[in-house]
């Protein structure tokens, strides 16, 4: 444990303090019974392993003192980023206070409760972070574990469209600061794919959309390299795929990547206008090549008016906010 971090932690305890209490509040008065808290399960009823995968906010139990033994169980407790811990008691006059014994750092304290009641924590950034019962740490060695895992960097993301025979062209998606703008037509069924890349192999265990219109028809990994297939995808939005579950062999986690979605907006400033028109007509009848596929607006290997009208029709729109 760093204690440099607590602060810094703190702070940030602060600011979700309000999601917590009100994640929390499904757990208070679950009511699990003492039986119930033998077998350690999640919110969907699958055991708890000690390395589990990860969903997006997913909750792992940890029972306090079930049946009147001192100790946190399963103890340690592997998850990623943005999980919850949830405290189930499983006898009475323990804690779940973070730090070591003696030694409180303020990130979480359930206070000393009695069966039946539980507490959660949302763990928001990674480390190994120790805990223990104010009652039962010192003497008896009642302490605990959670190792939060970040995800892997993802090292760079596009999105691909075949340009017929002119071959295949990416438009960069940065994963910070603004959203890269696709500009290309999604065809009849509104198909784009997205292609994210890791400095290592990795395994996926989903893809989904998880911000805005459309689904994840498909992915396969190849390597360090992930392929996520999207259909419906509409225009004029903002759209988050996340691989869930990413692990390569070091970090585990979830990886966001956004894109935004602007038919038209060739010269990518997020908005499609006169200047867009113009810079497609000055490319009609030009090769396409990685500087002007853009401008294929419908891809299809060829810059000619079908192209500027399809710009032409999408003046005025704008990637929302
Ligand atoms: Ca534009
Ligand atoms: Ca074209
Ligand atoms: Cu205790």
């Amino acid at each position: 444990m760093k204690r440099s971090n607590a602060v810094g932690r703190r702070i940030c305890w602060l600011v979700i303090m309000a999601g917590v209490a009100i994640f929390s509040a499904s757990g208070f008065g679950a009511g699990r019974s003492a039986a119930a808290a033998i077998t350690i399960v999640d919110q969907n009823g699958r055991p708890v392993p000690n390395t589990p995968p990860s969903n997006i906010s997913q909750i792992f139990d940890v029972t306090v003192g079930p049946n009147g033994t001192l100790v946190f169980s399963p103890d340690p407790v592997t998850i990623s980023v943005g999980d919850t811990v949830r405290w189930t008691w499983g006898s009475s006059g323990h804690s779940s206070t973070s730090g070591t014994p003696g030694f409180p750092n303020g990130l979480w304290d359930s206070g000393i409760q009695n069966q039946p009641f539980t507490f959660s924590h949302t763990f928001n950034s990674a480390g190994s972070f120790p805990y223990y019962c104010t009652v039962h740490g010192q003497c008896c060695g009642m302490t605990g574990t959670i190792n939060v895992e970040s995800a892997p960097m993802a090292q760079s993301a596009f999105s691909r469209k075949v340009h017929g025979g002119a071959g295949t062209f990416d438009v960069p998606l940065p994963l910070t600061g603004n959203v890269g703008v696709e500009c290309r037509s999604g065809g009849a069924t509104n198909d784009y794919q997205m292609i994210i890349n890791f400095a290592t192999s990795v395994t996926v265990g989903g893809a989904v959309l998880t911000s805005g219109t459309g689904s994840v028809s498909s992915f396969s990994v190849s390597g360090s390299e992930v392929t996520a297939n999207l259909t419906g995808v509409t225009n004029v939005q903002r759209i988050t795929v996340t691989l869930m579950n990413v692990n390569d062999g070091t970090h585990m986690g979830n990886v966001p990547v956004s894109m935004g979605v602007l038919v038209g907006d060739v010269n990518g400033n997020a908005a499609v206008s006169a200047a867009d028109v113009a810079l497609t007509k000055s490319q009609v009848g030009a090769t396409v090549s990685g500087s002007n596929f853009r401008e294929d607006v419908n891809a299809n290997g060829v810059i000619n008016s079908v192209d500027v009208a399809q710009v032409k029709s999408t003046v005025g729109t704008a990637l929302p906010p």
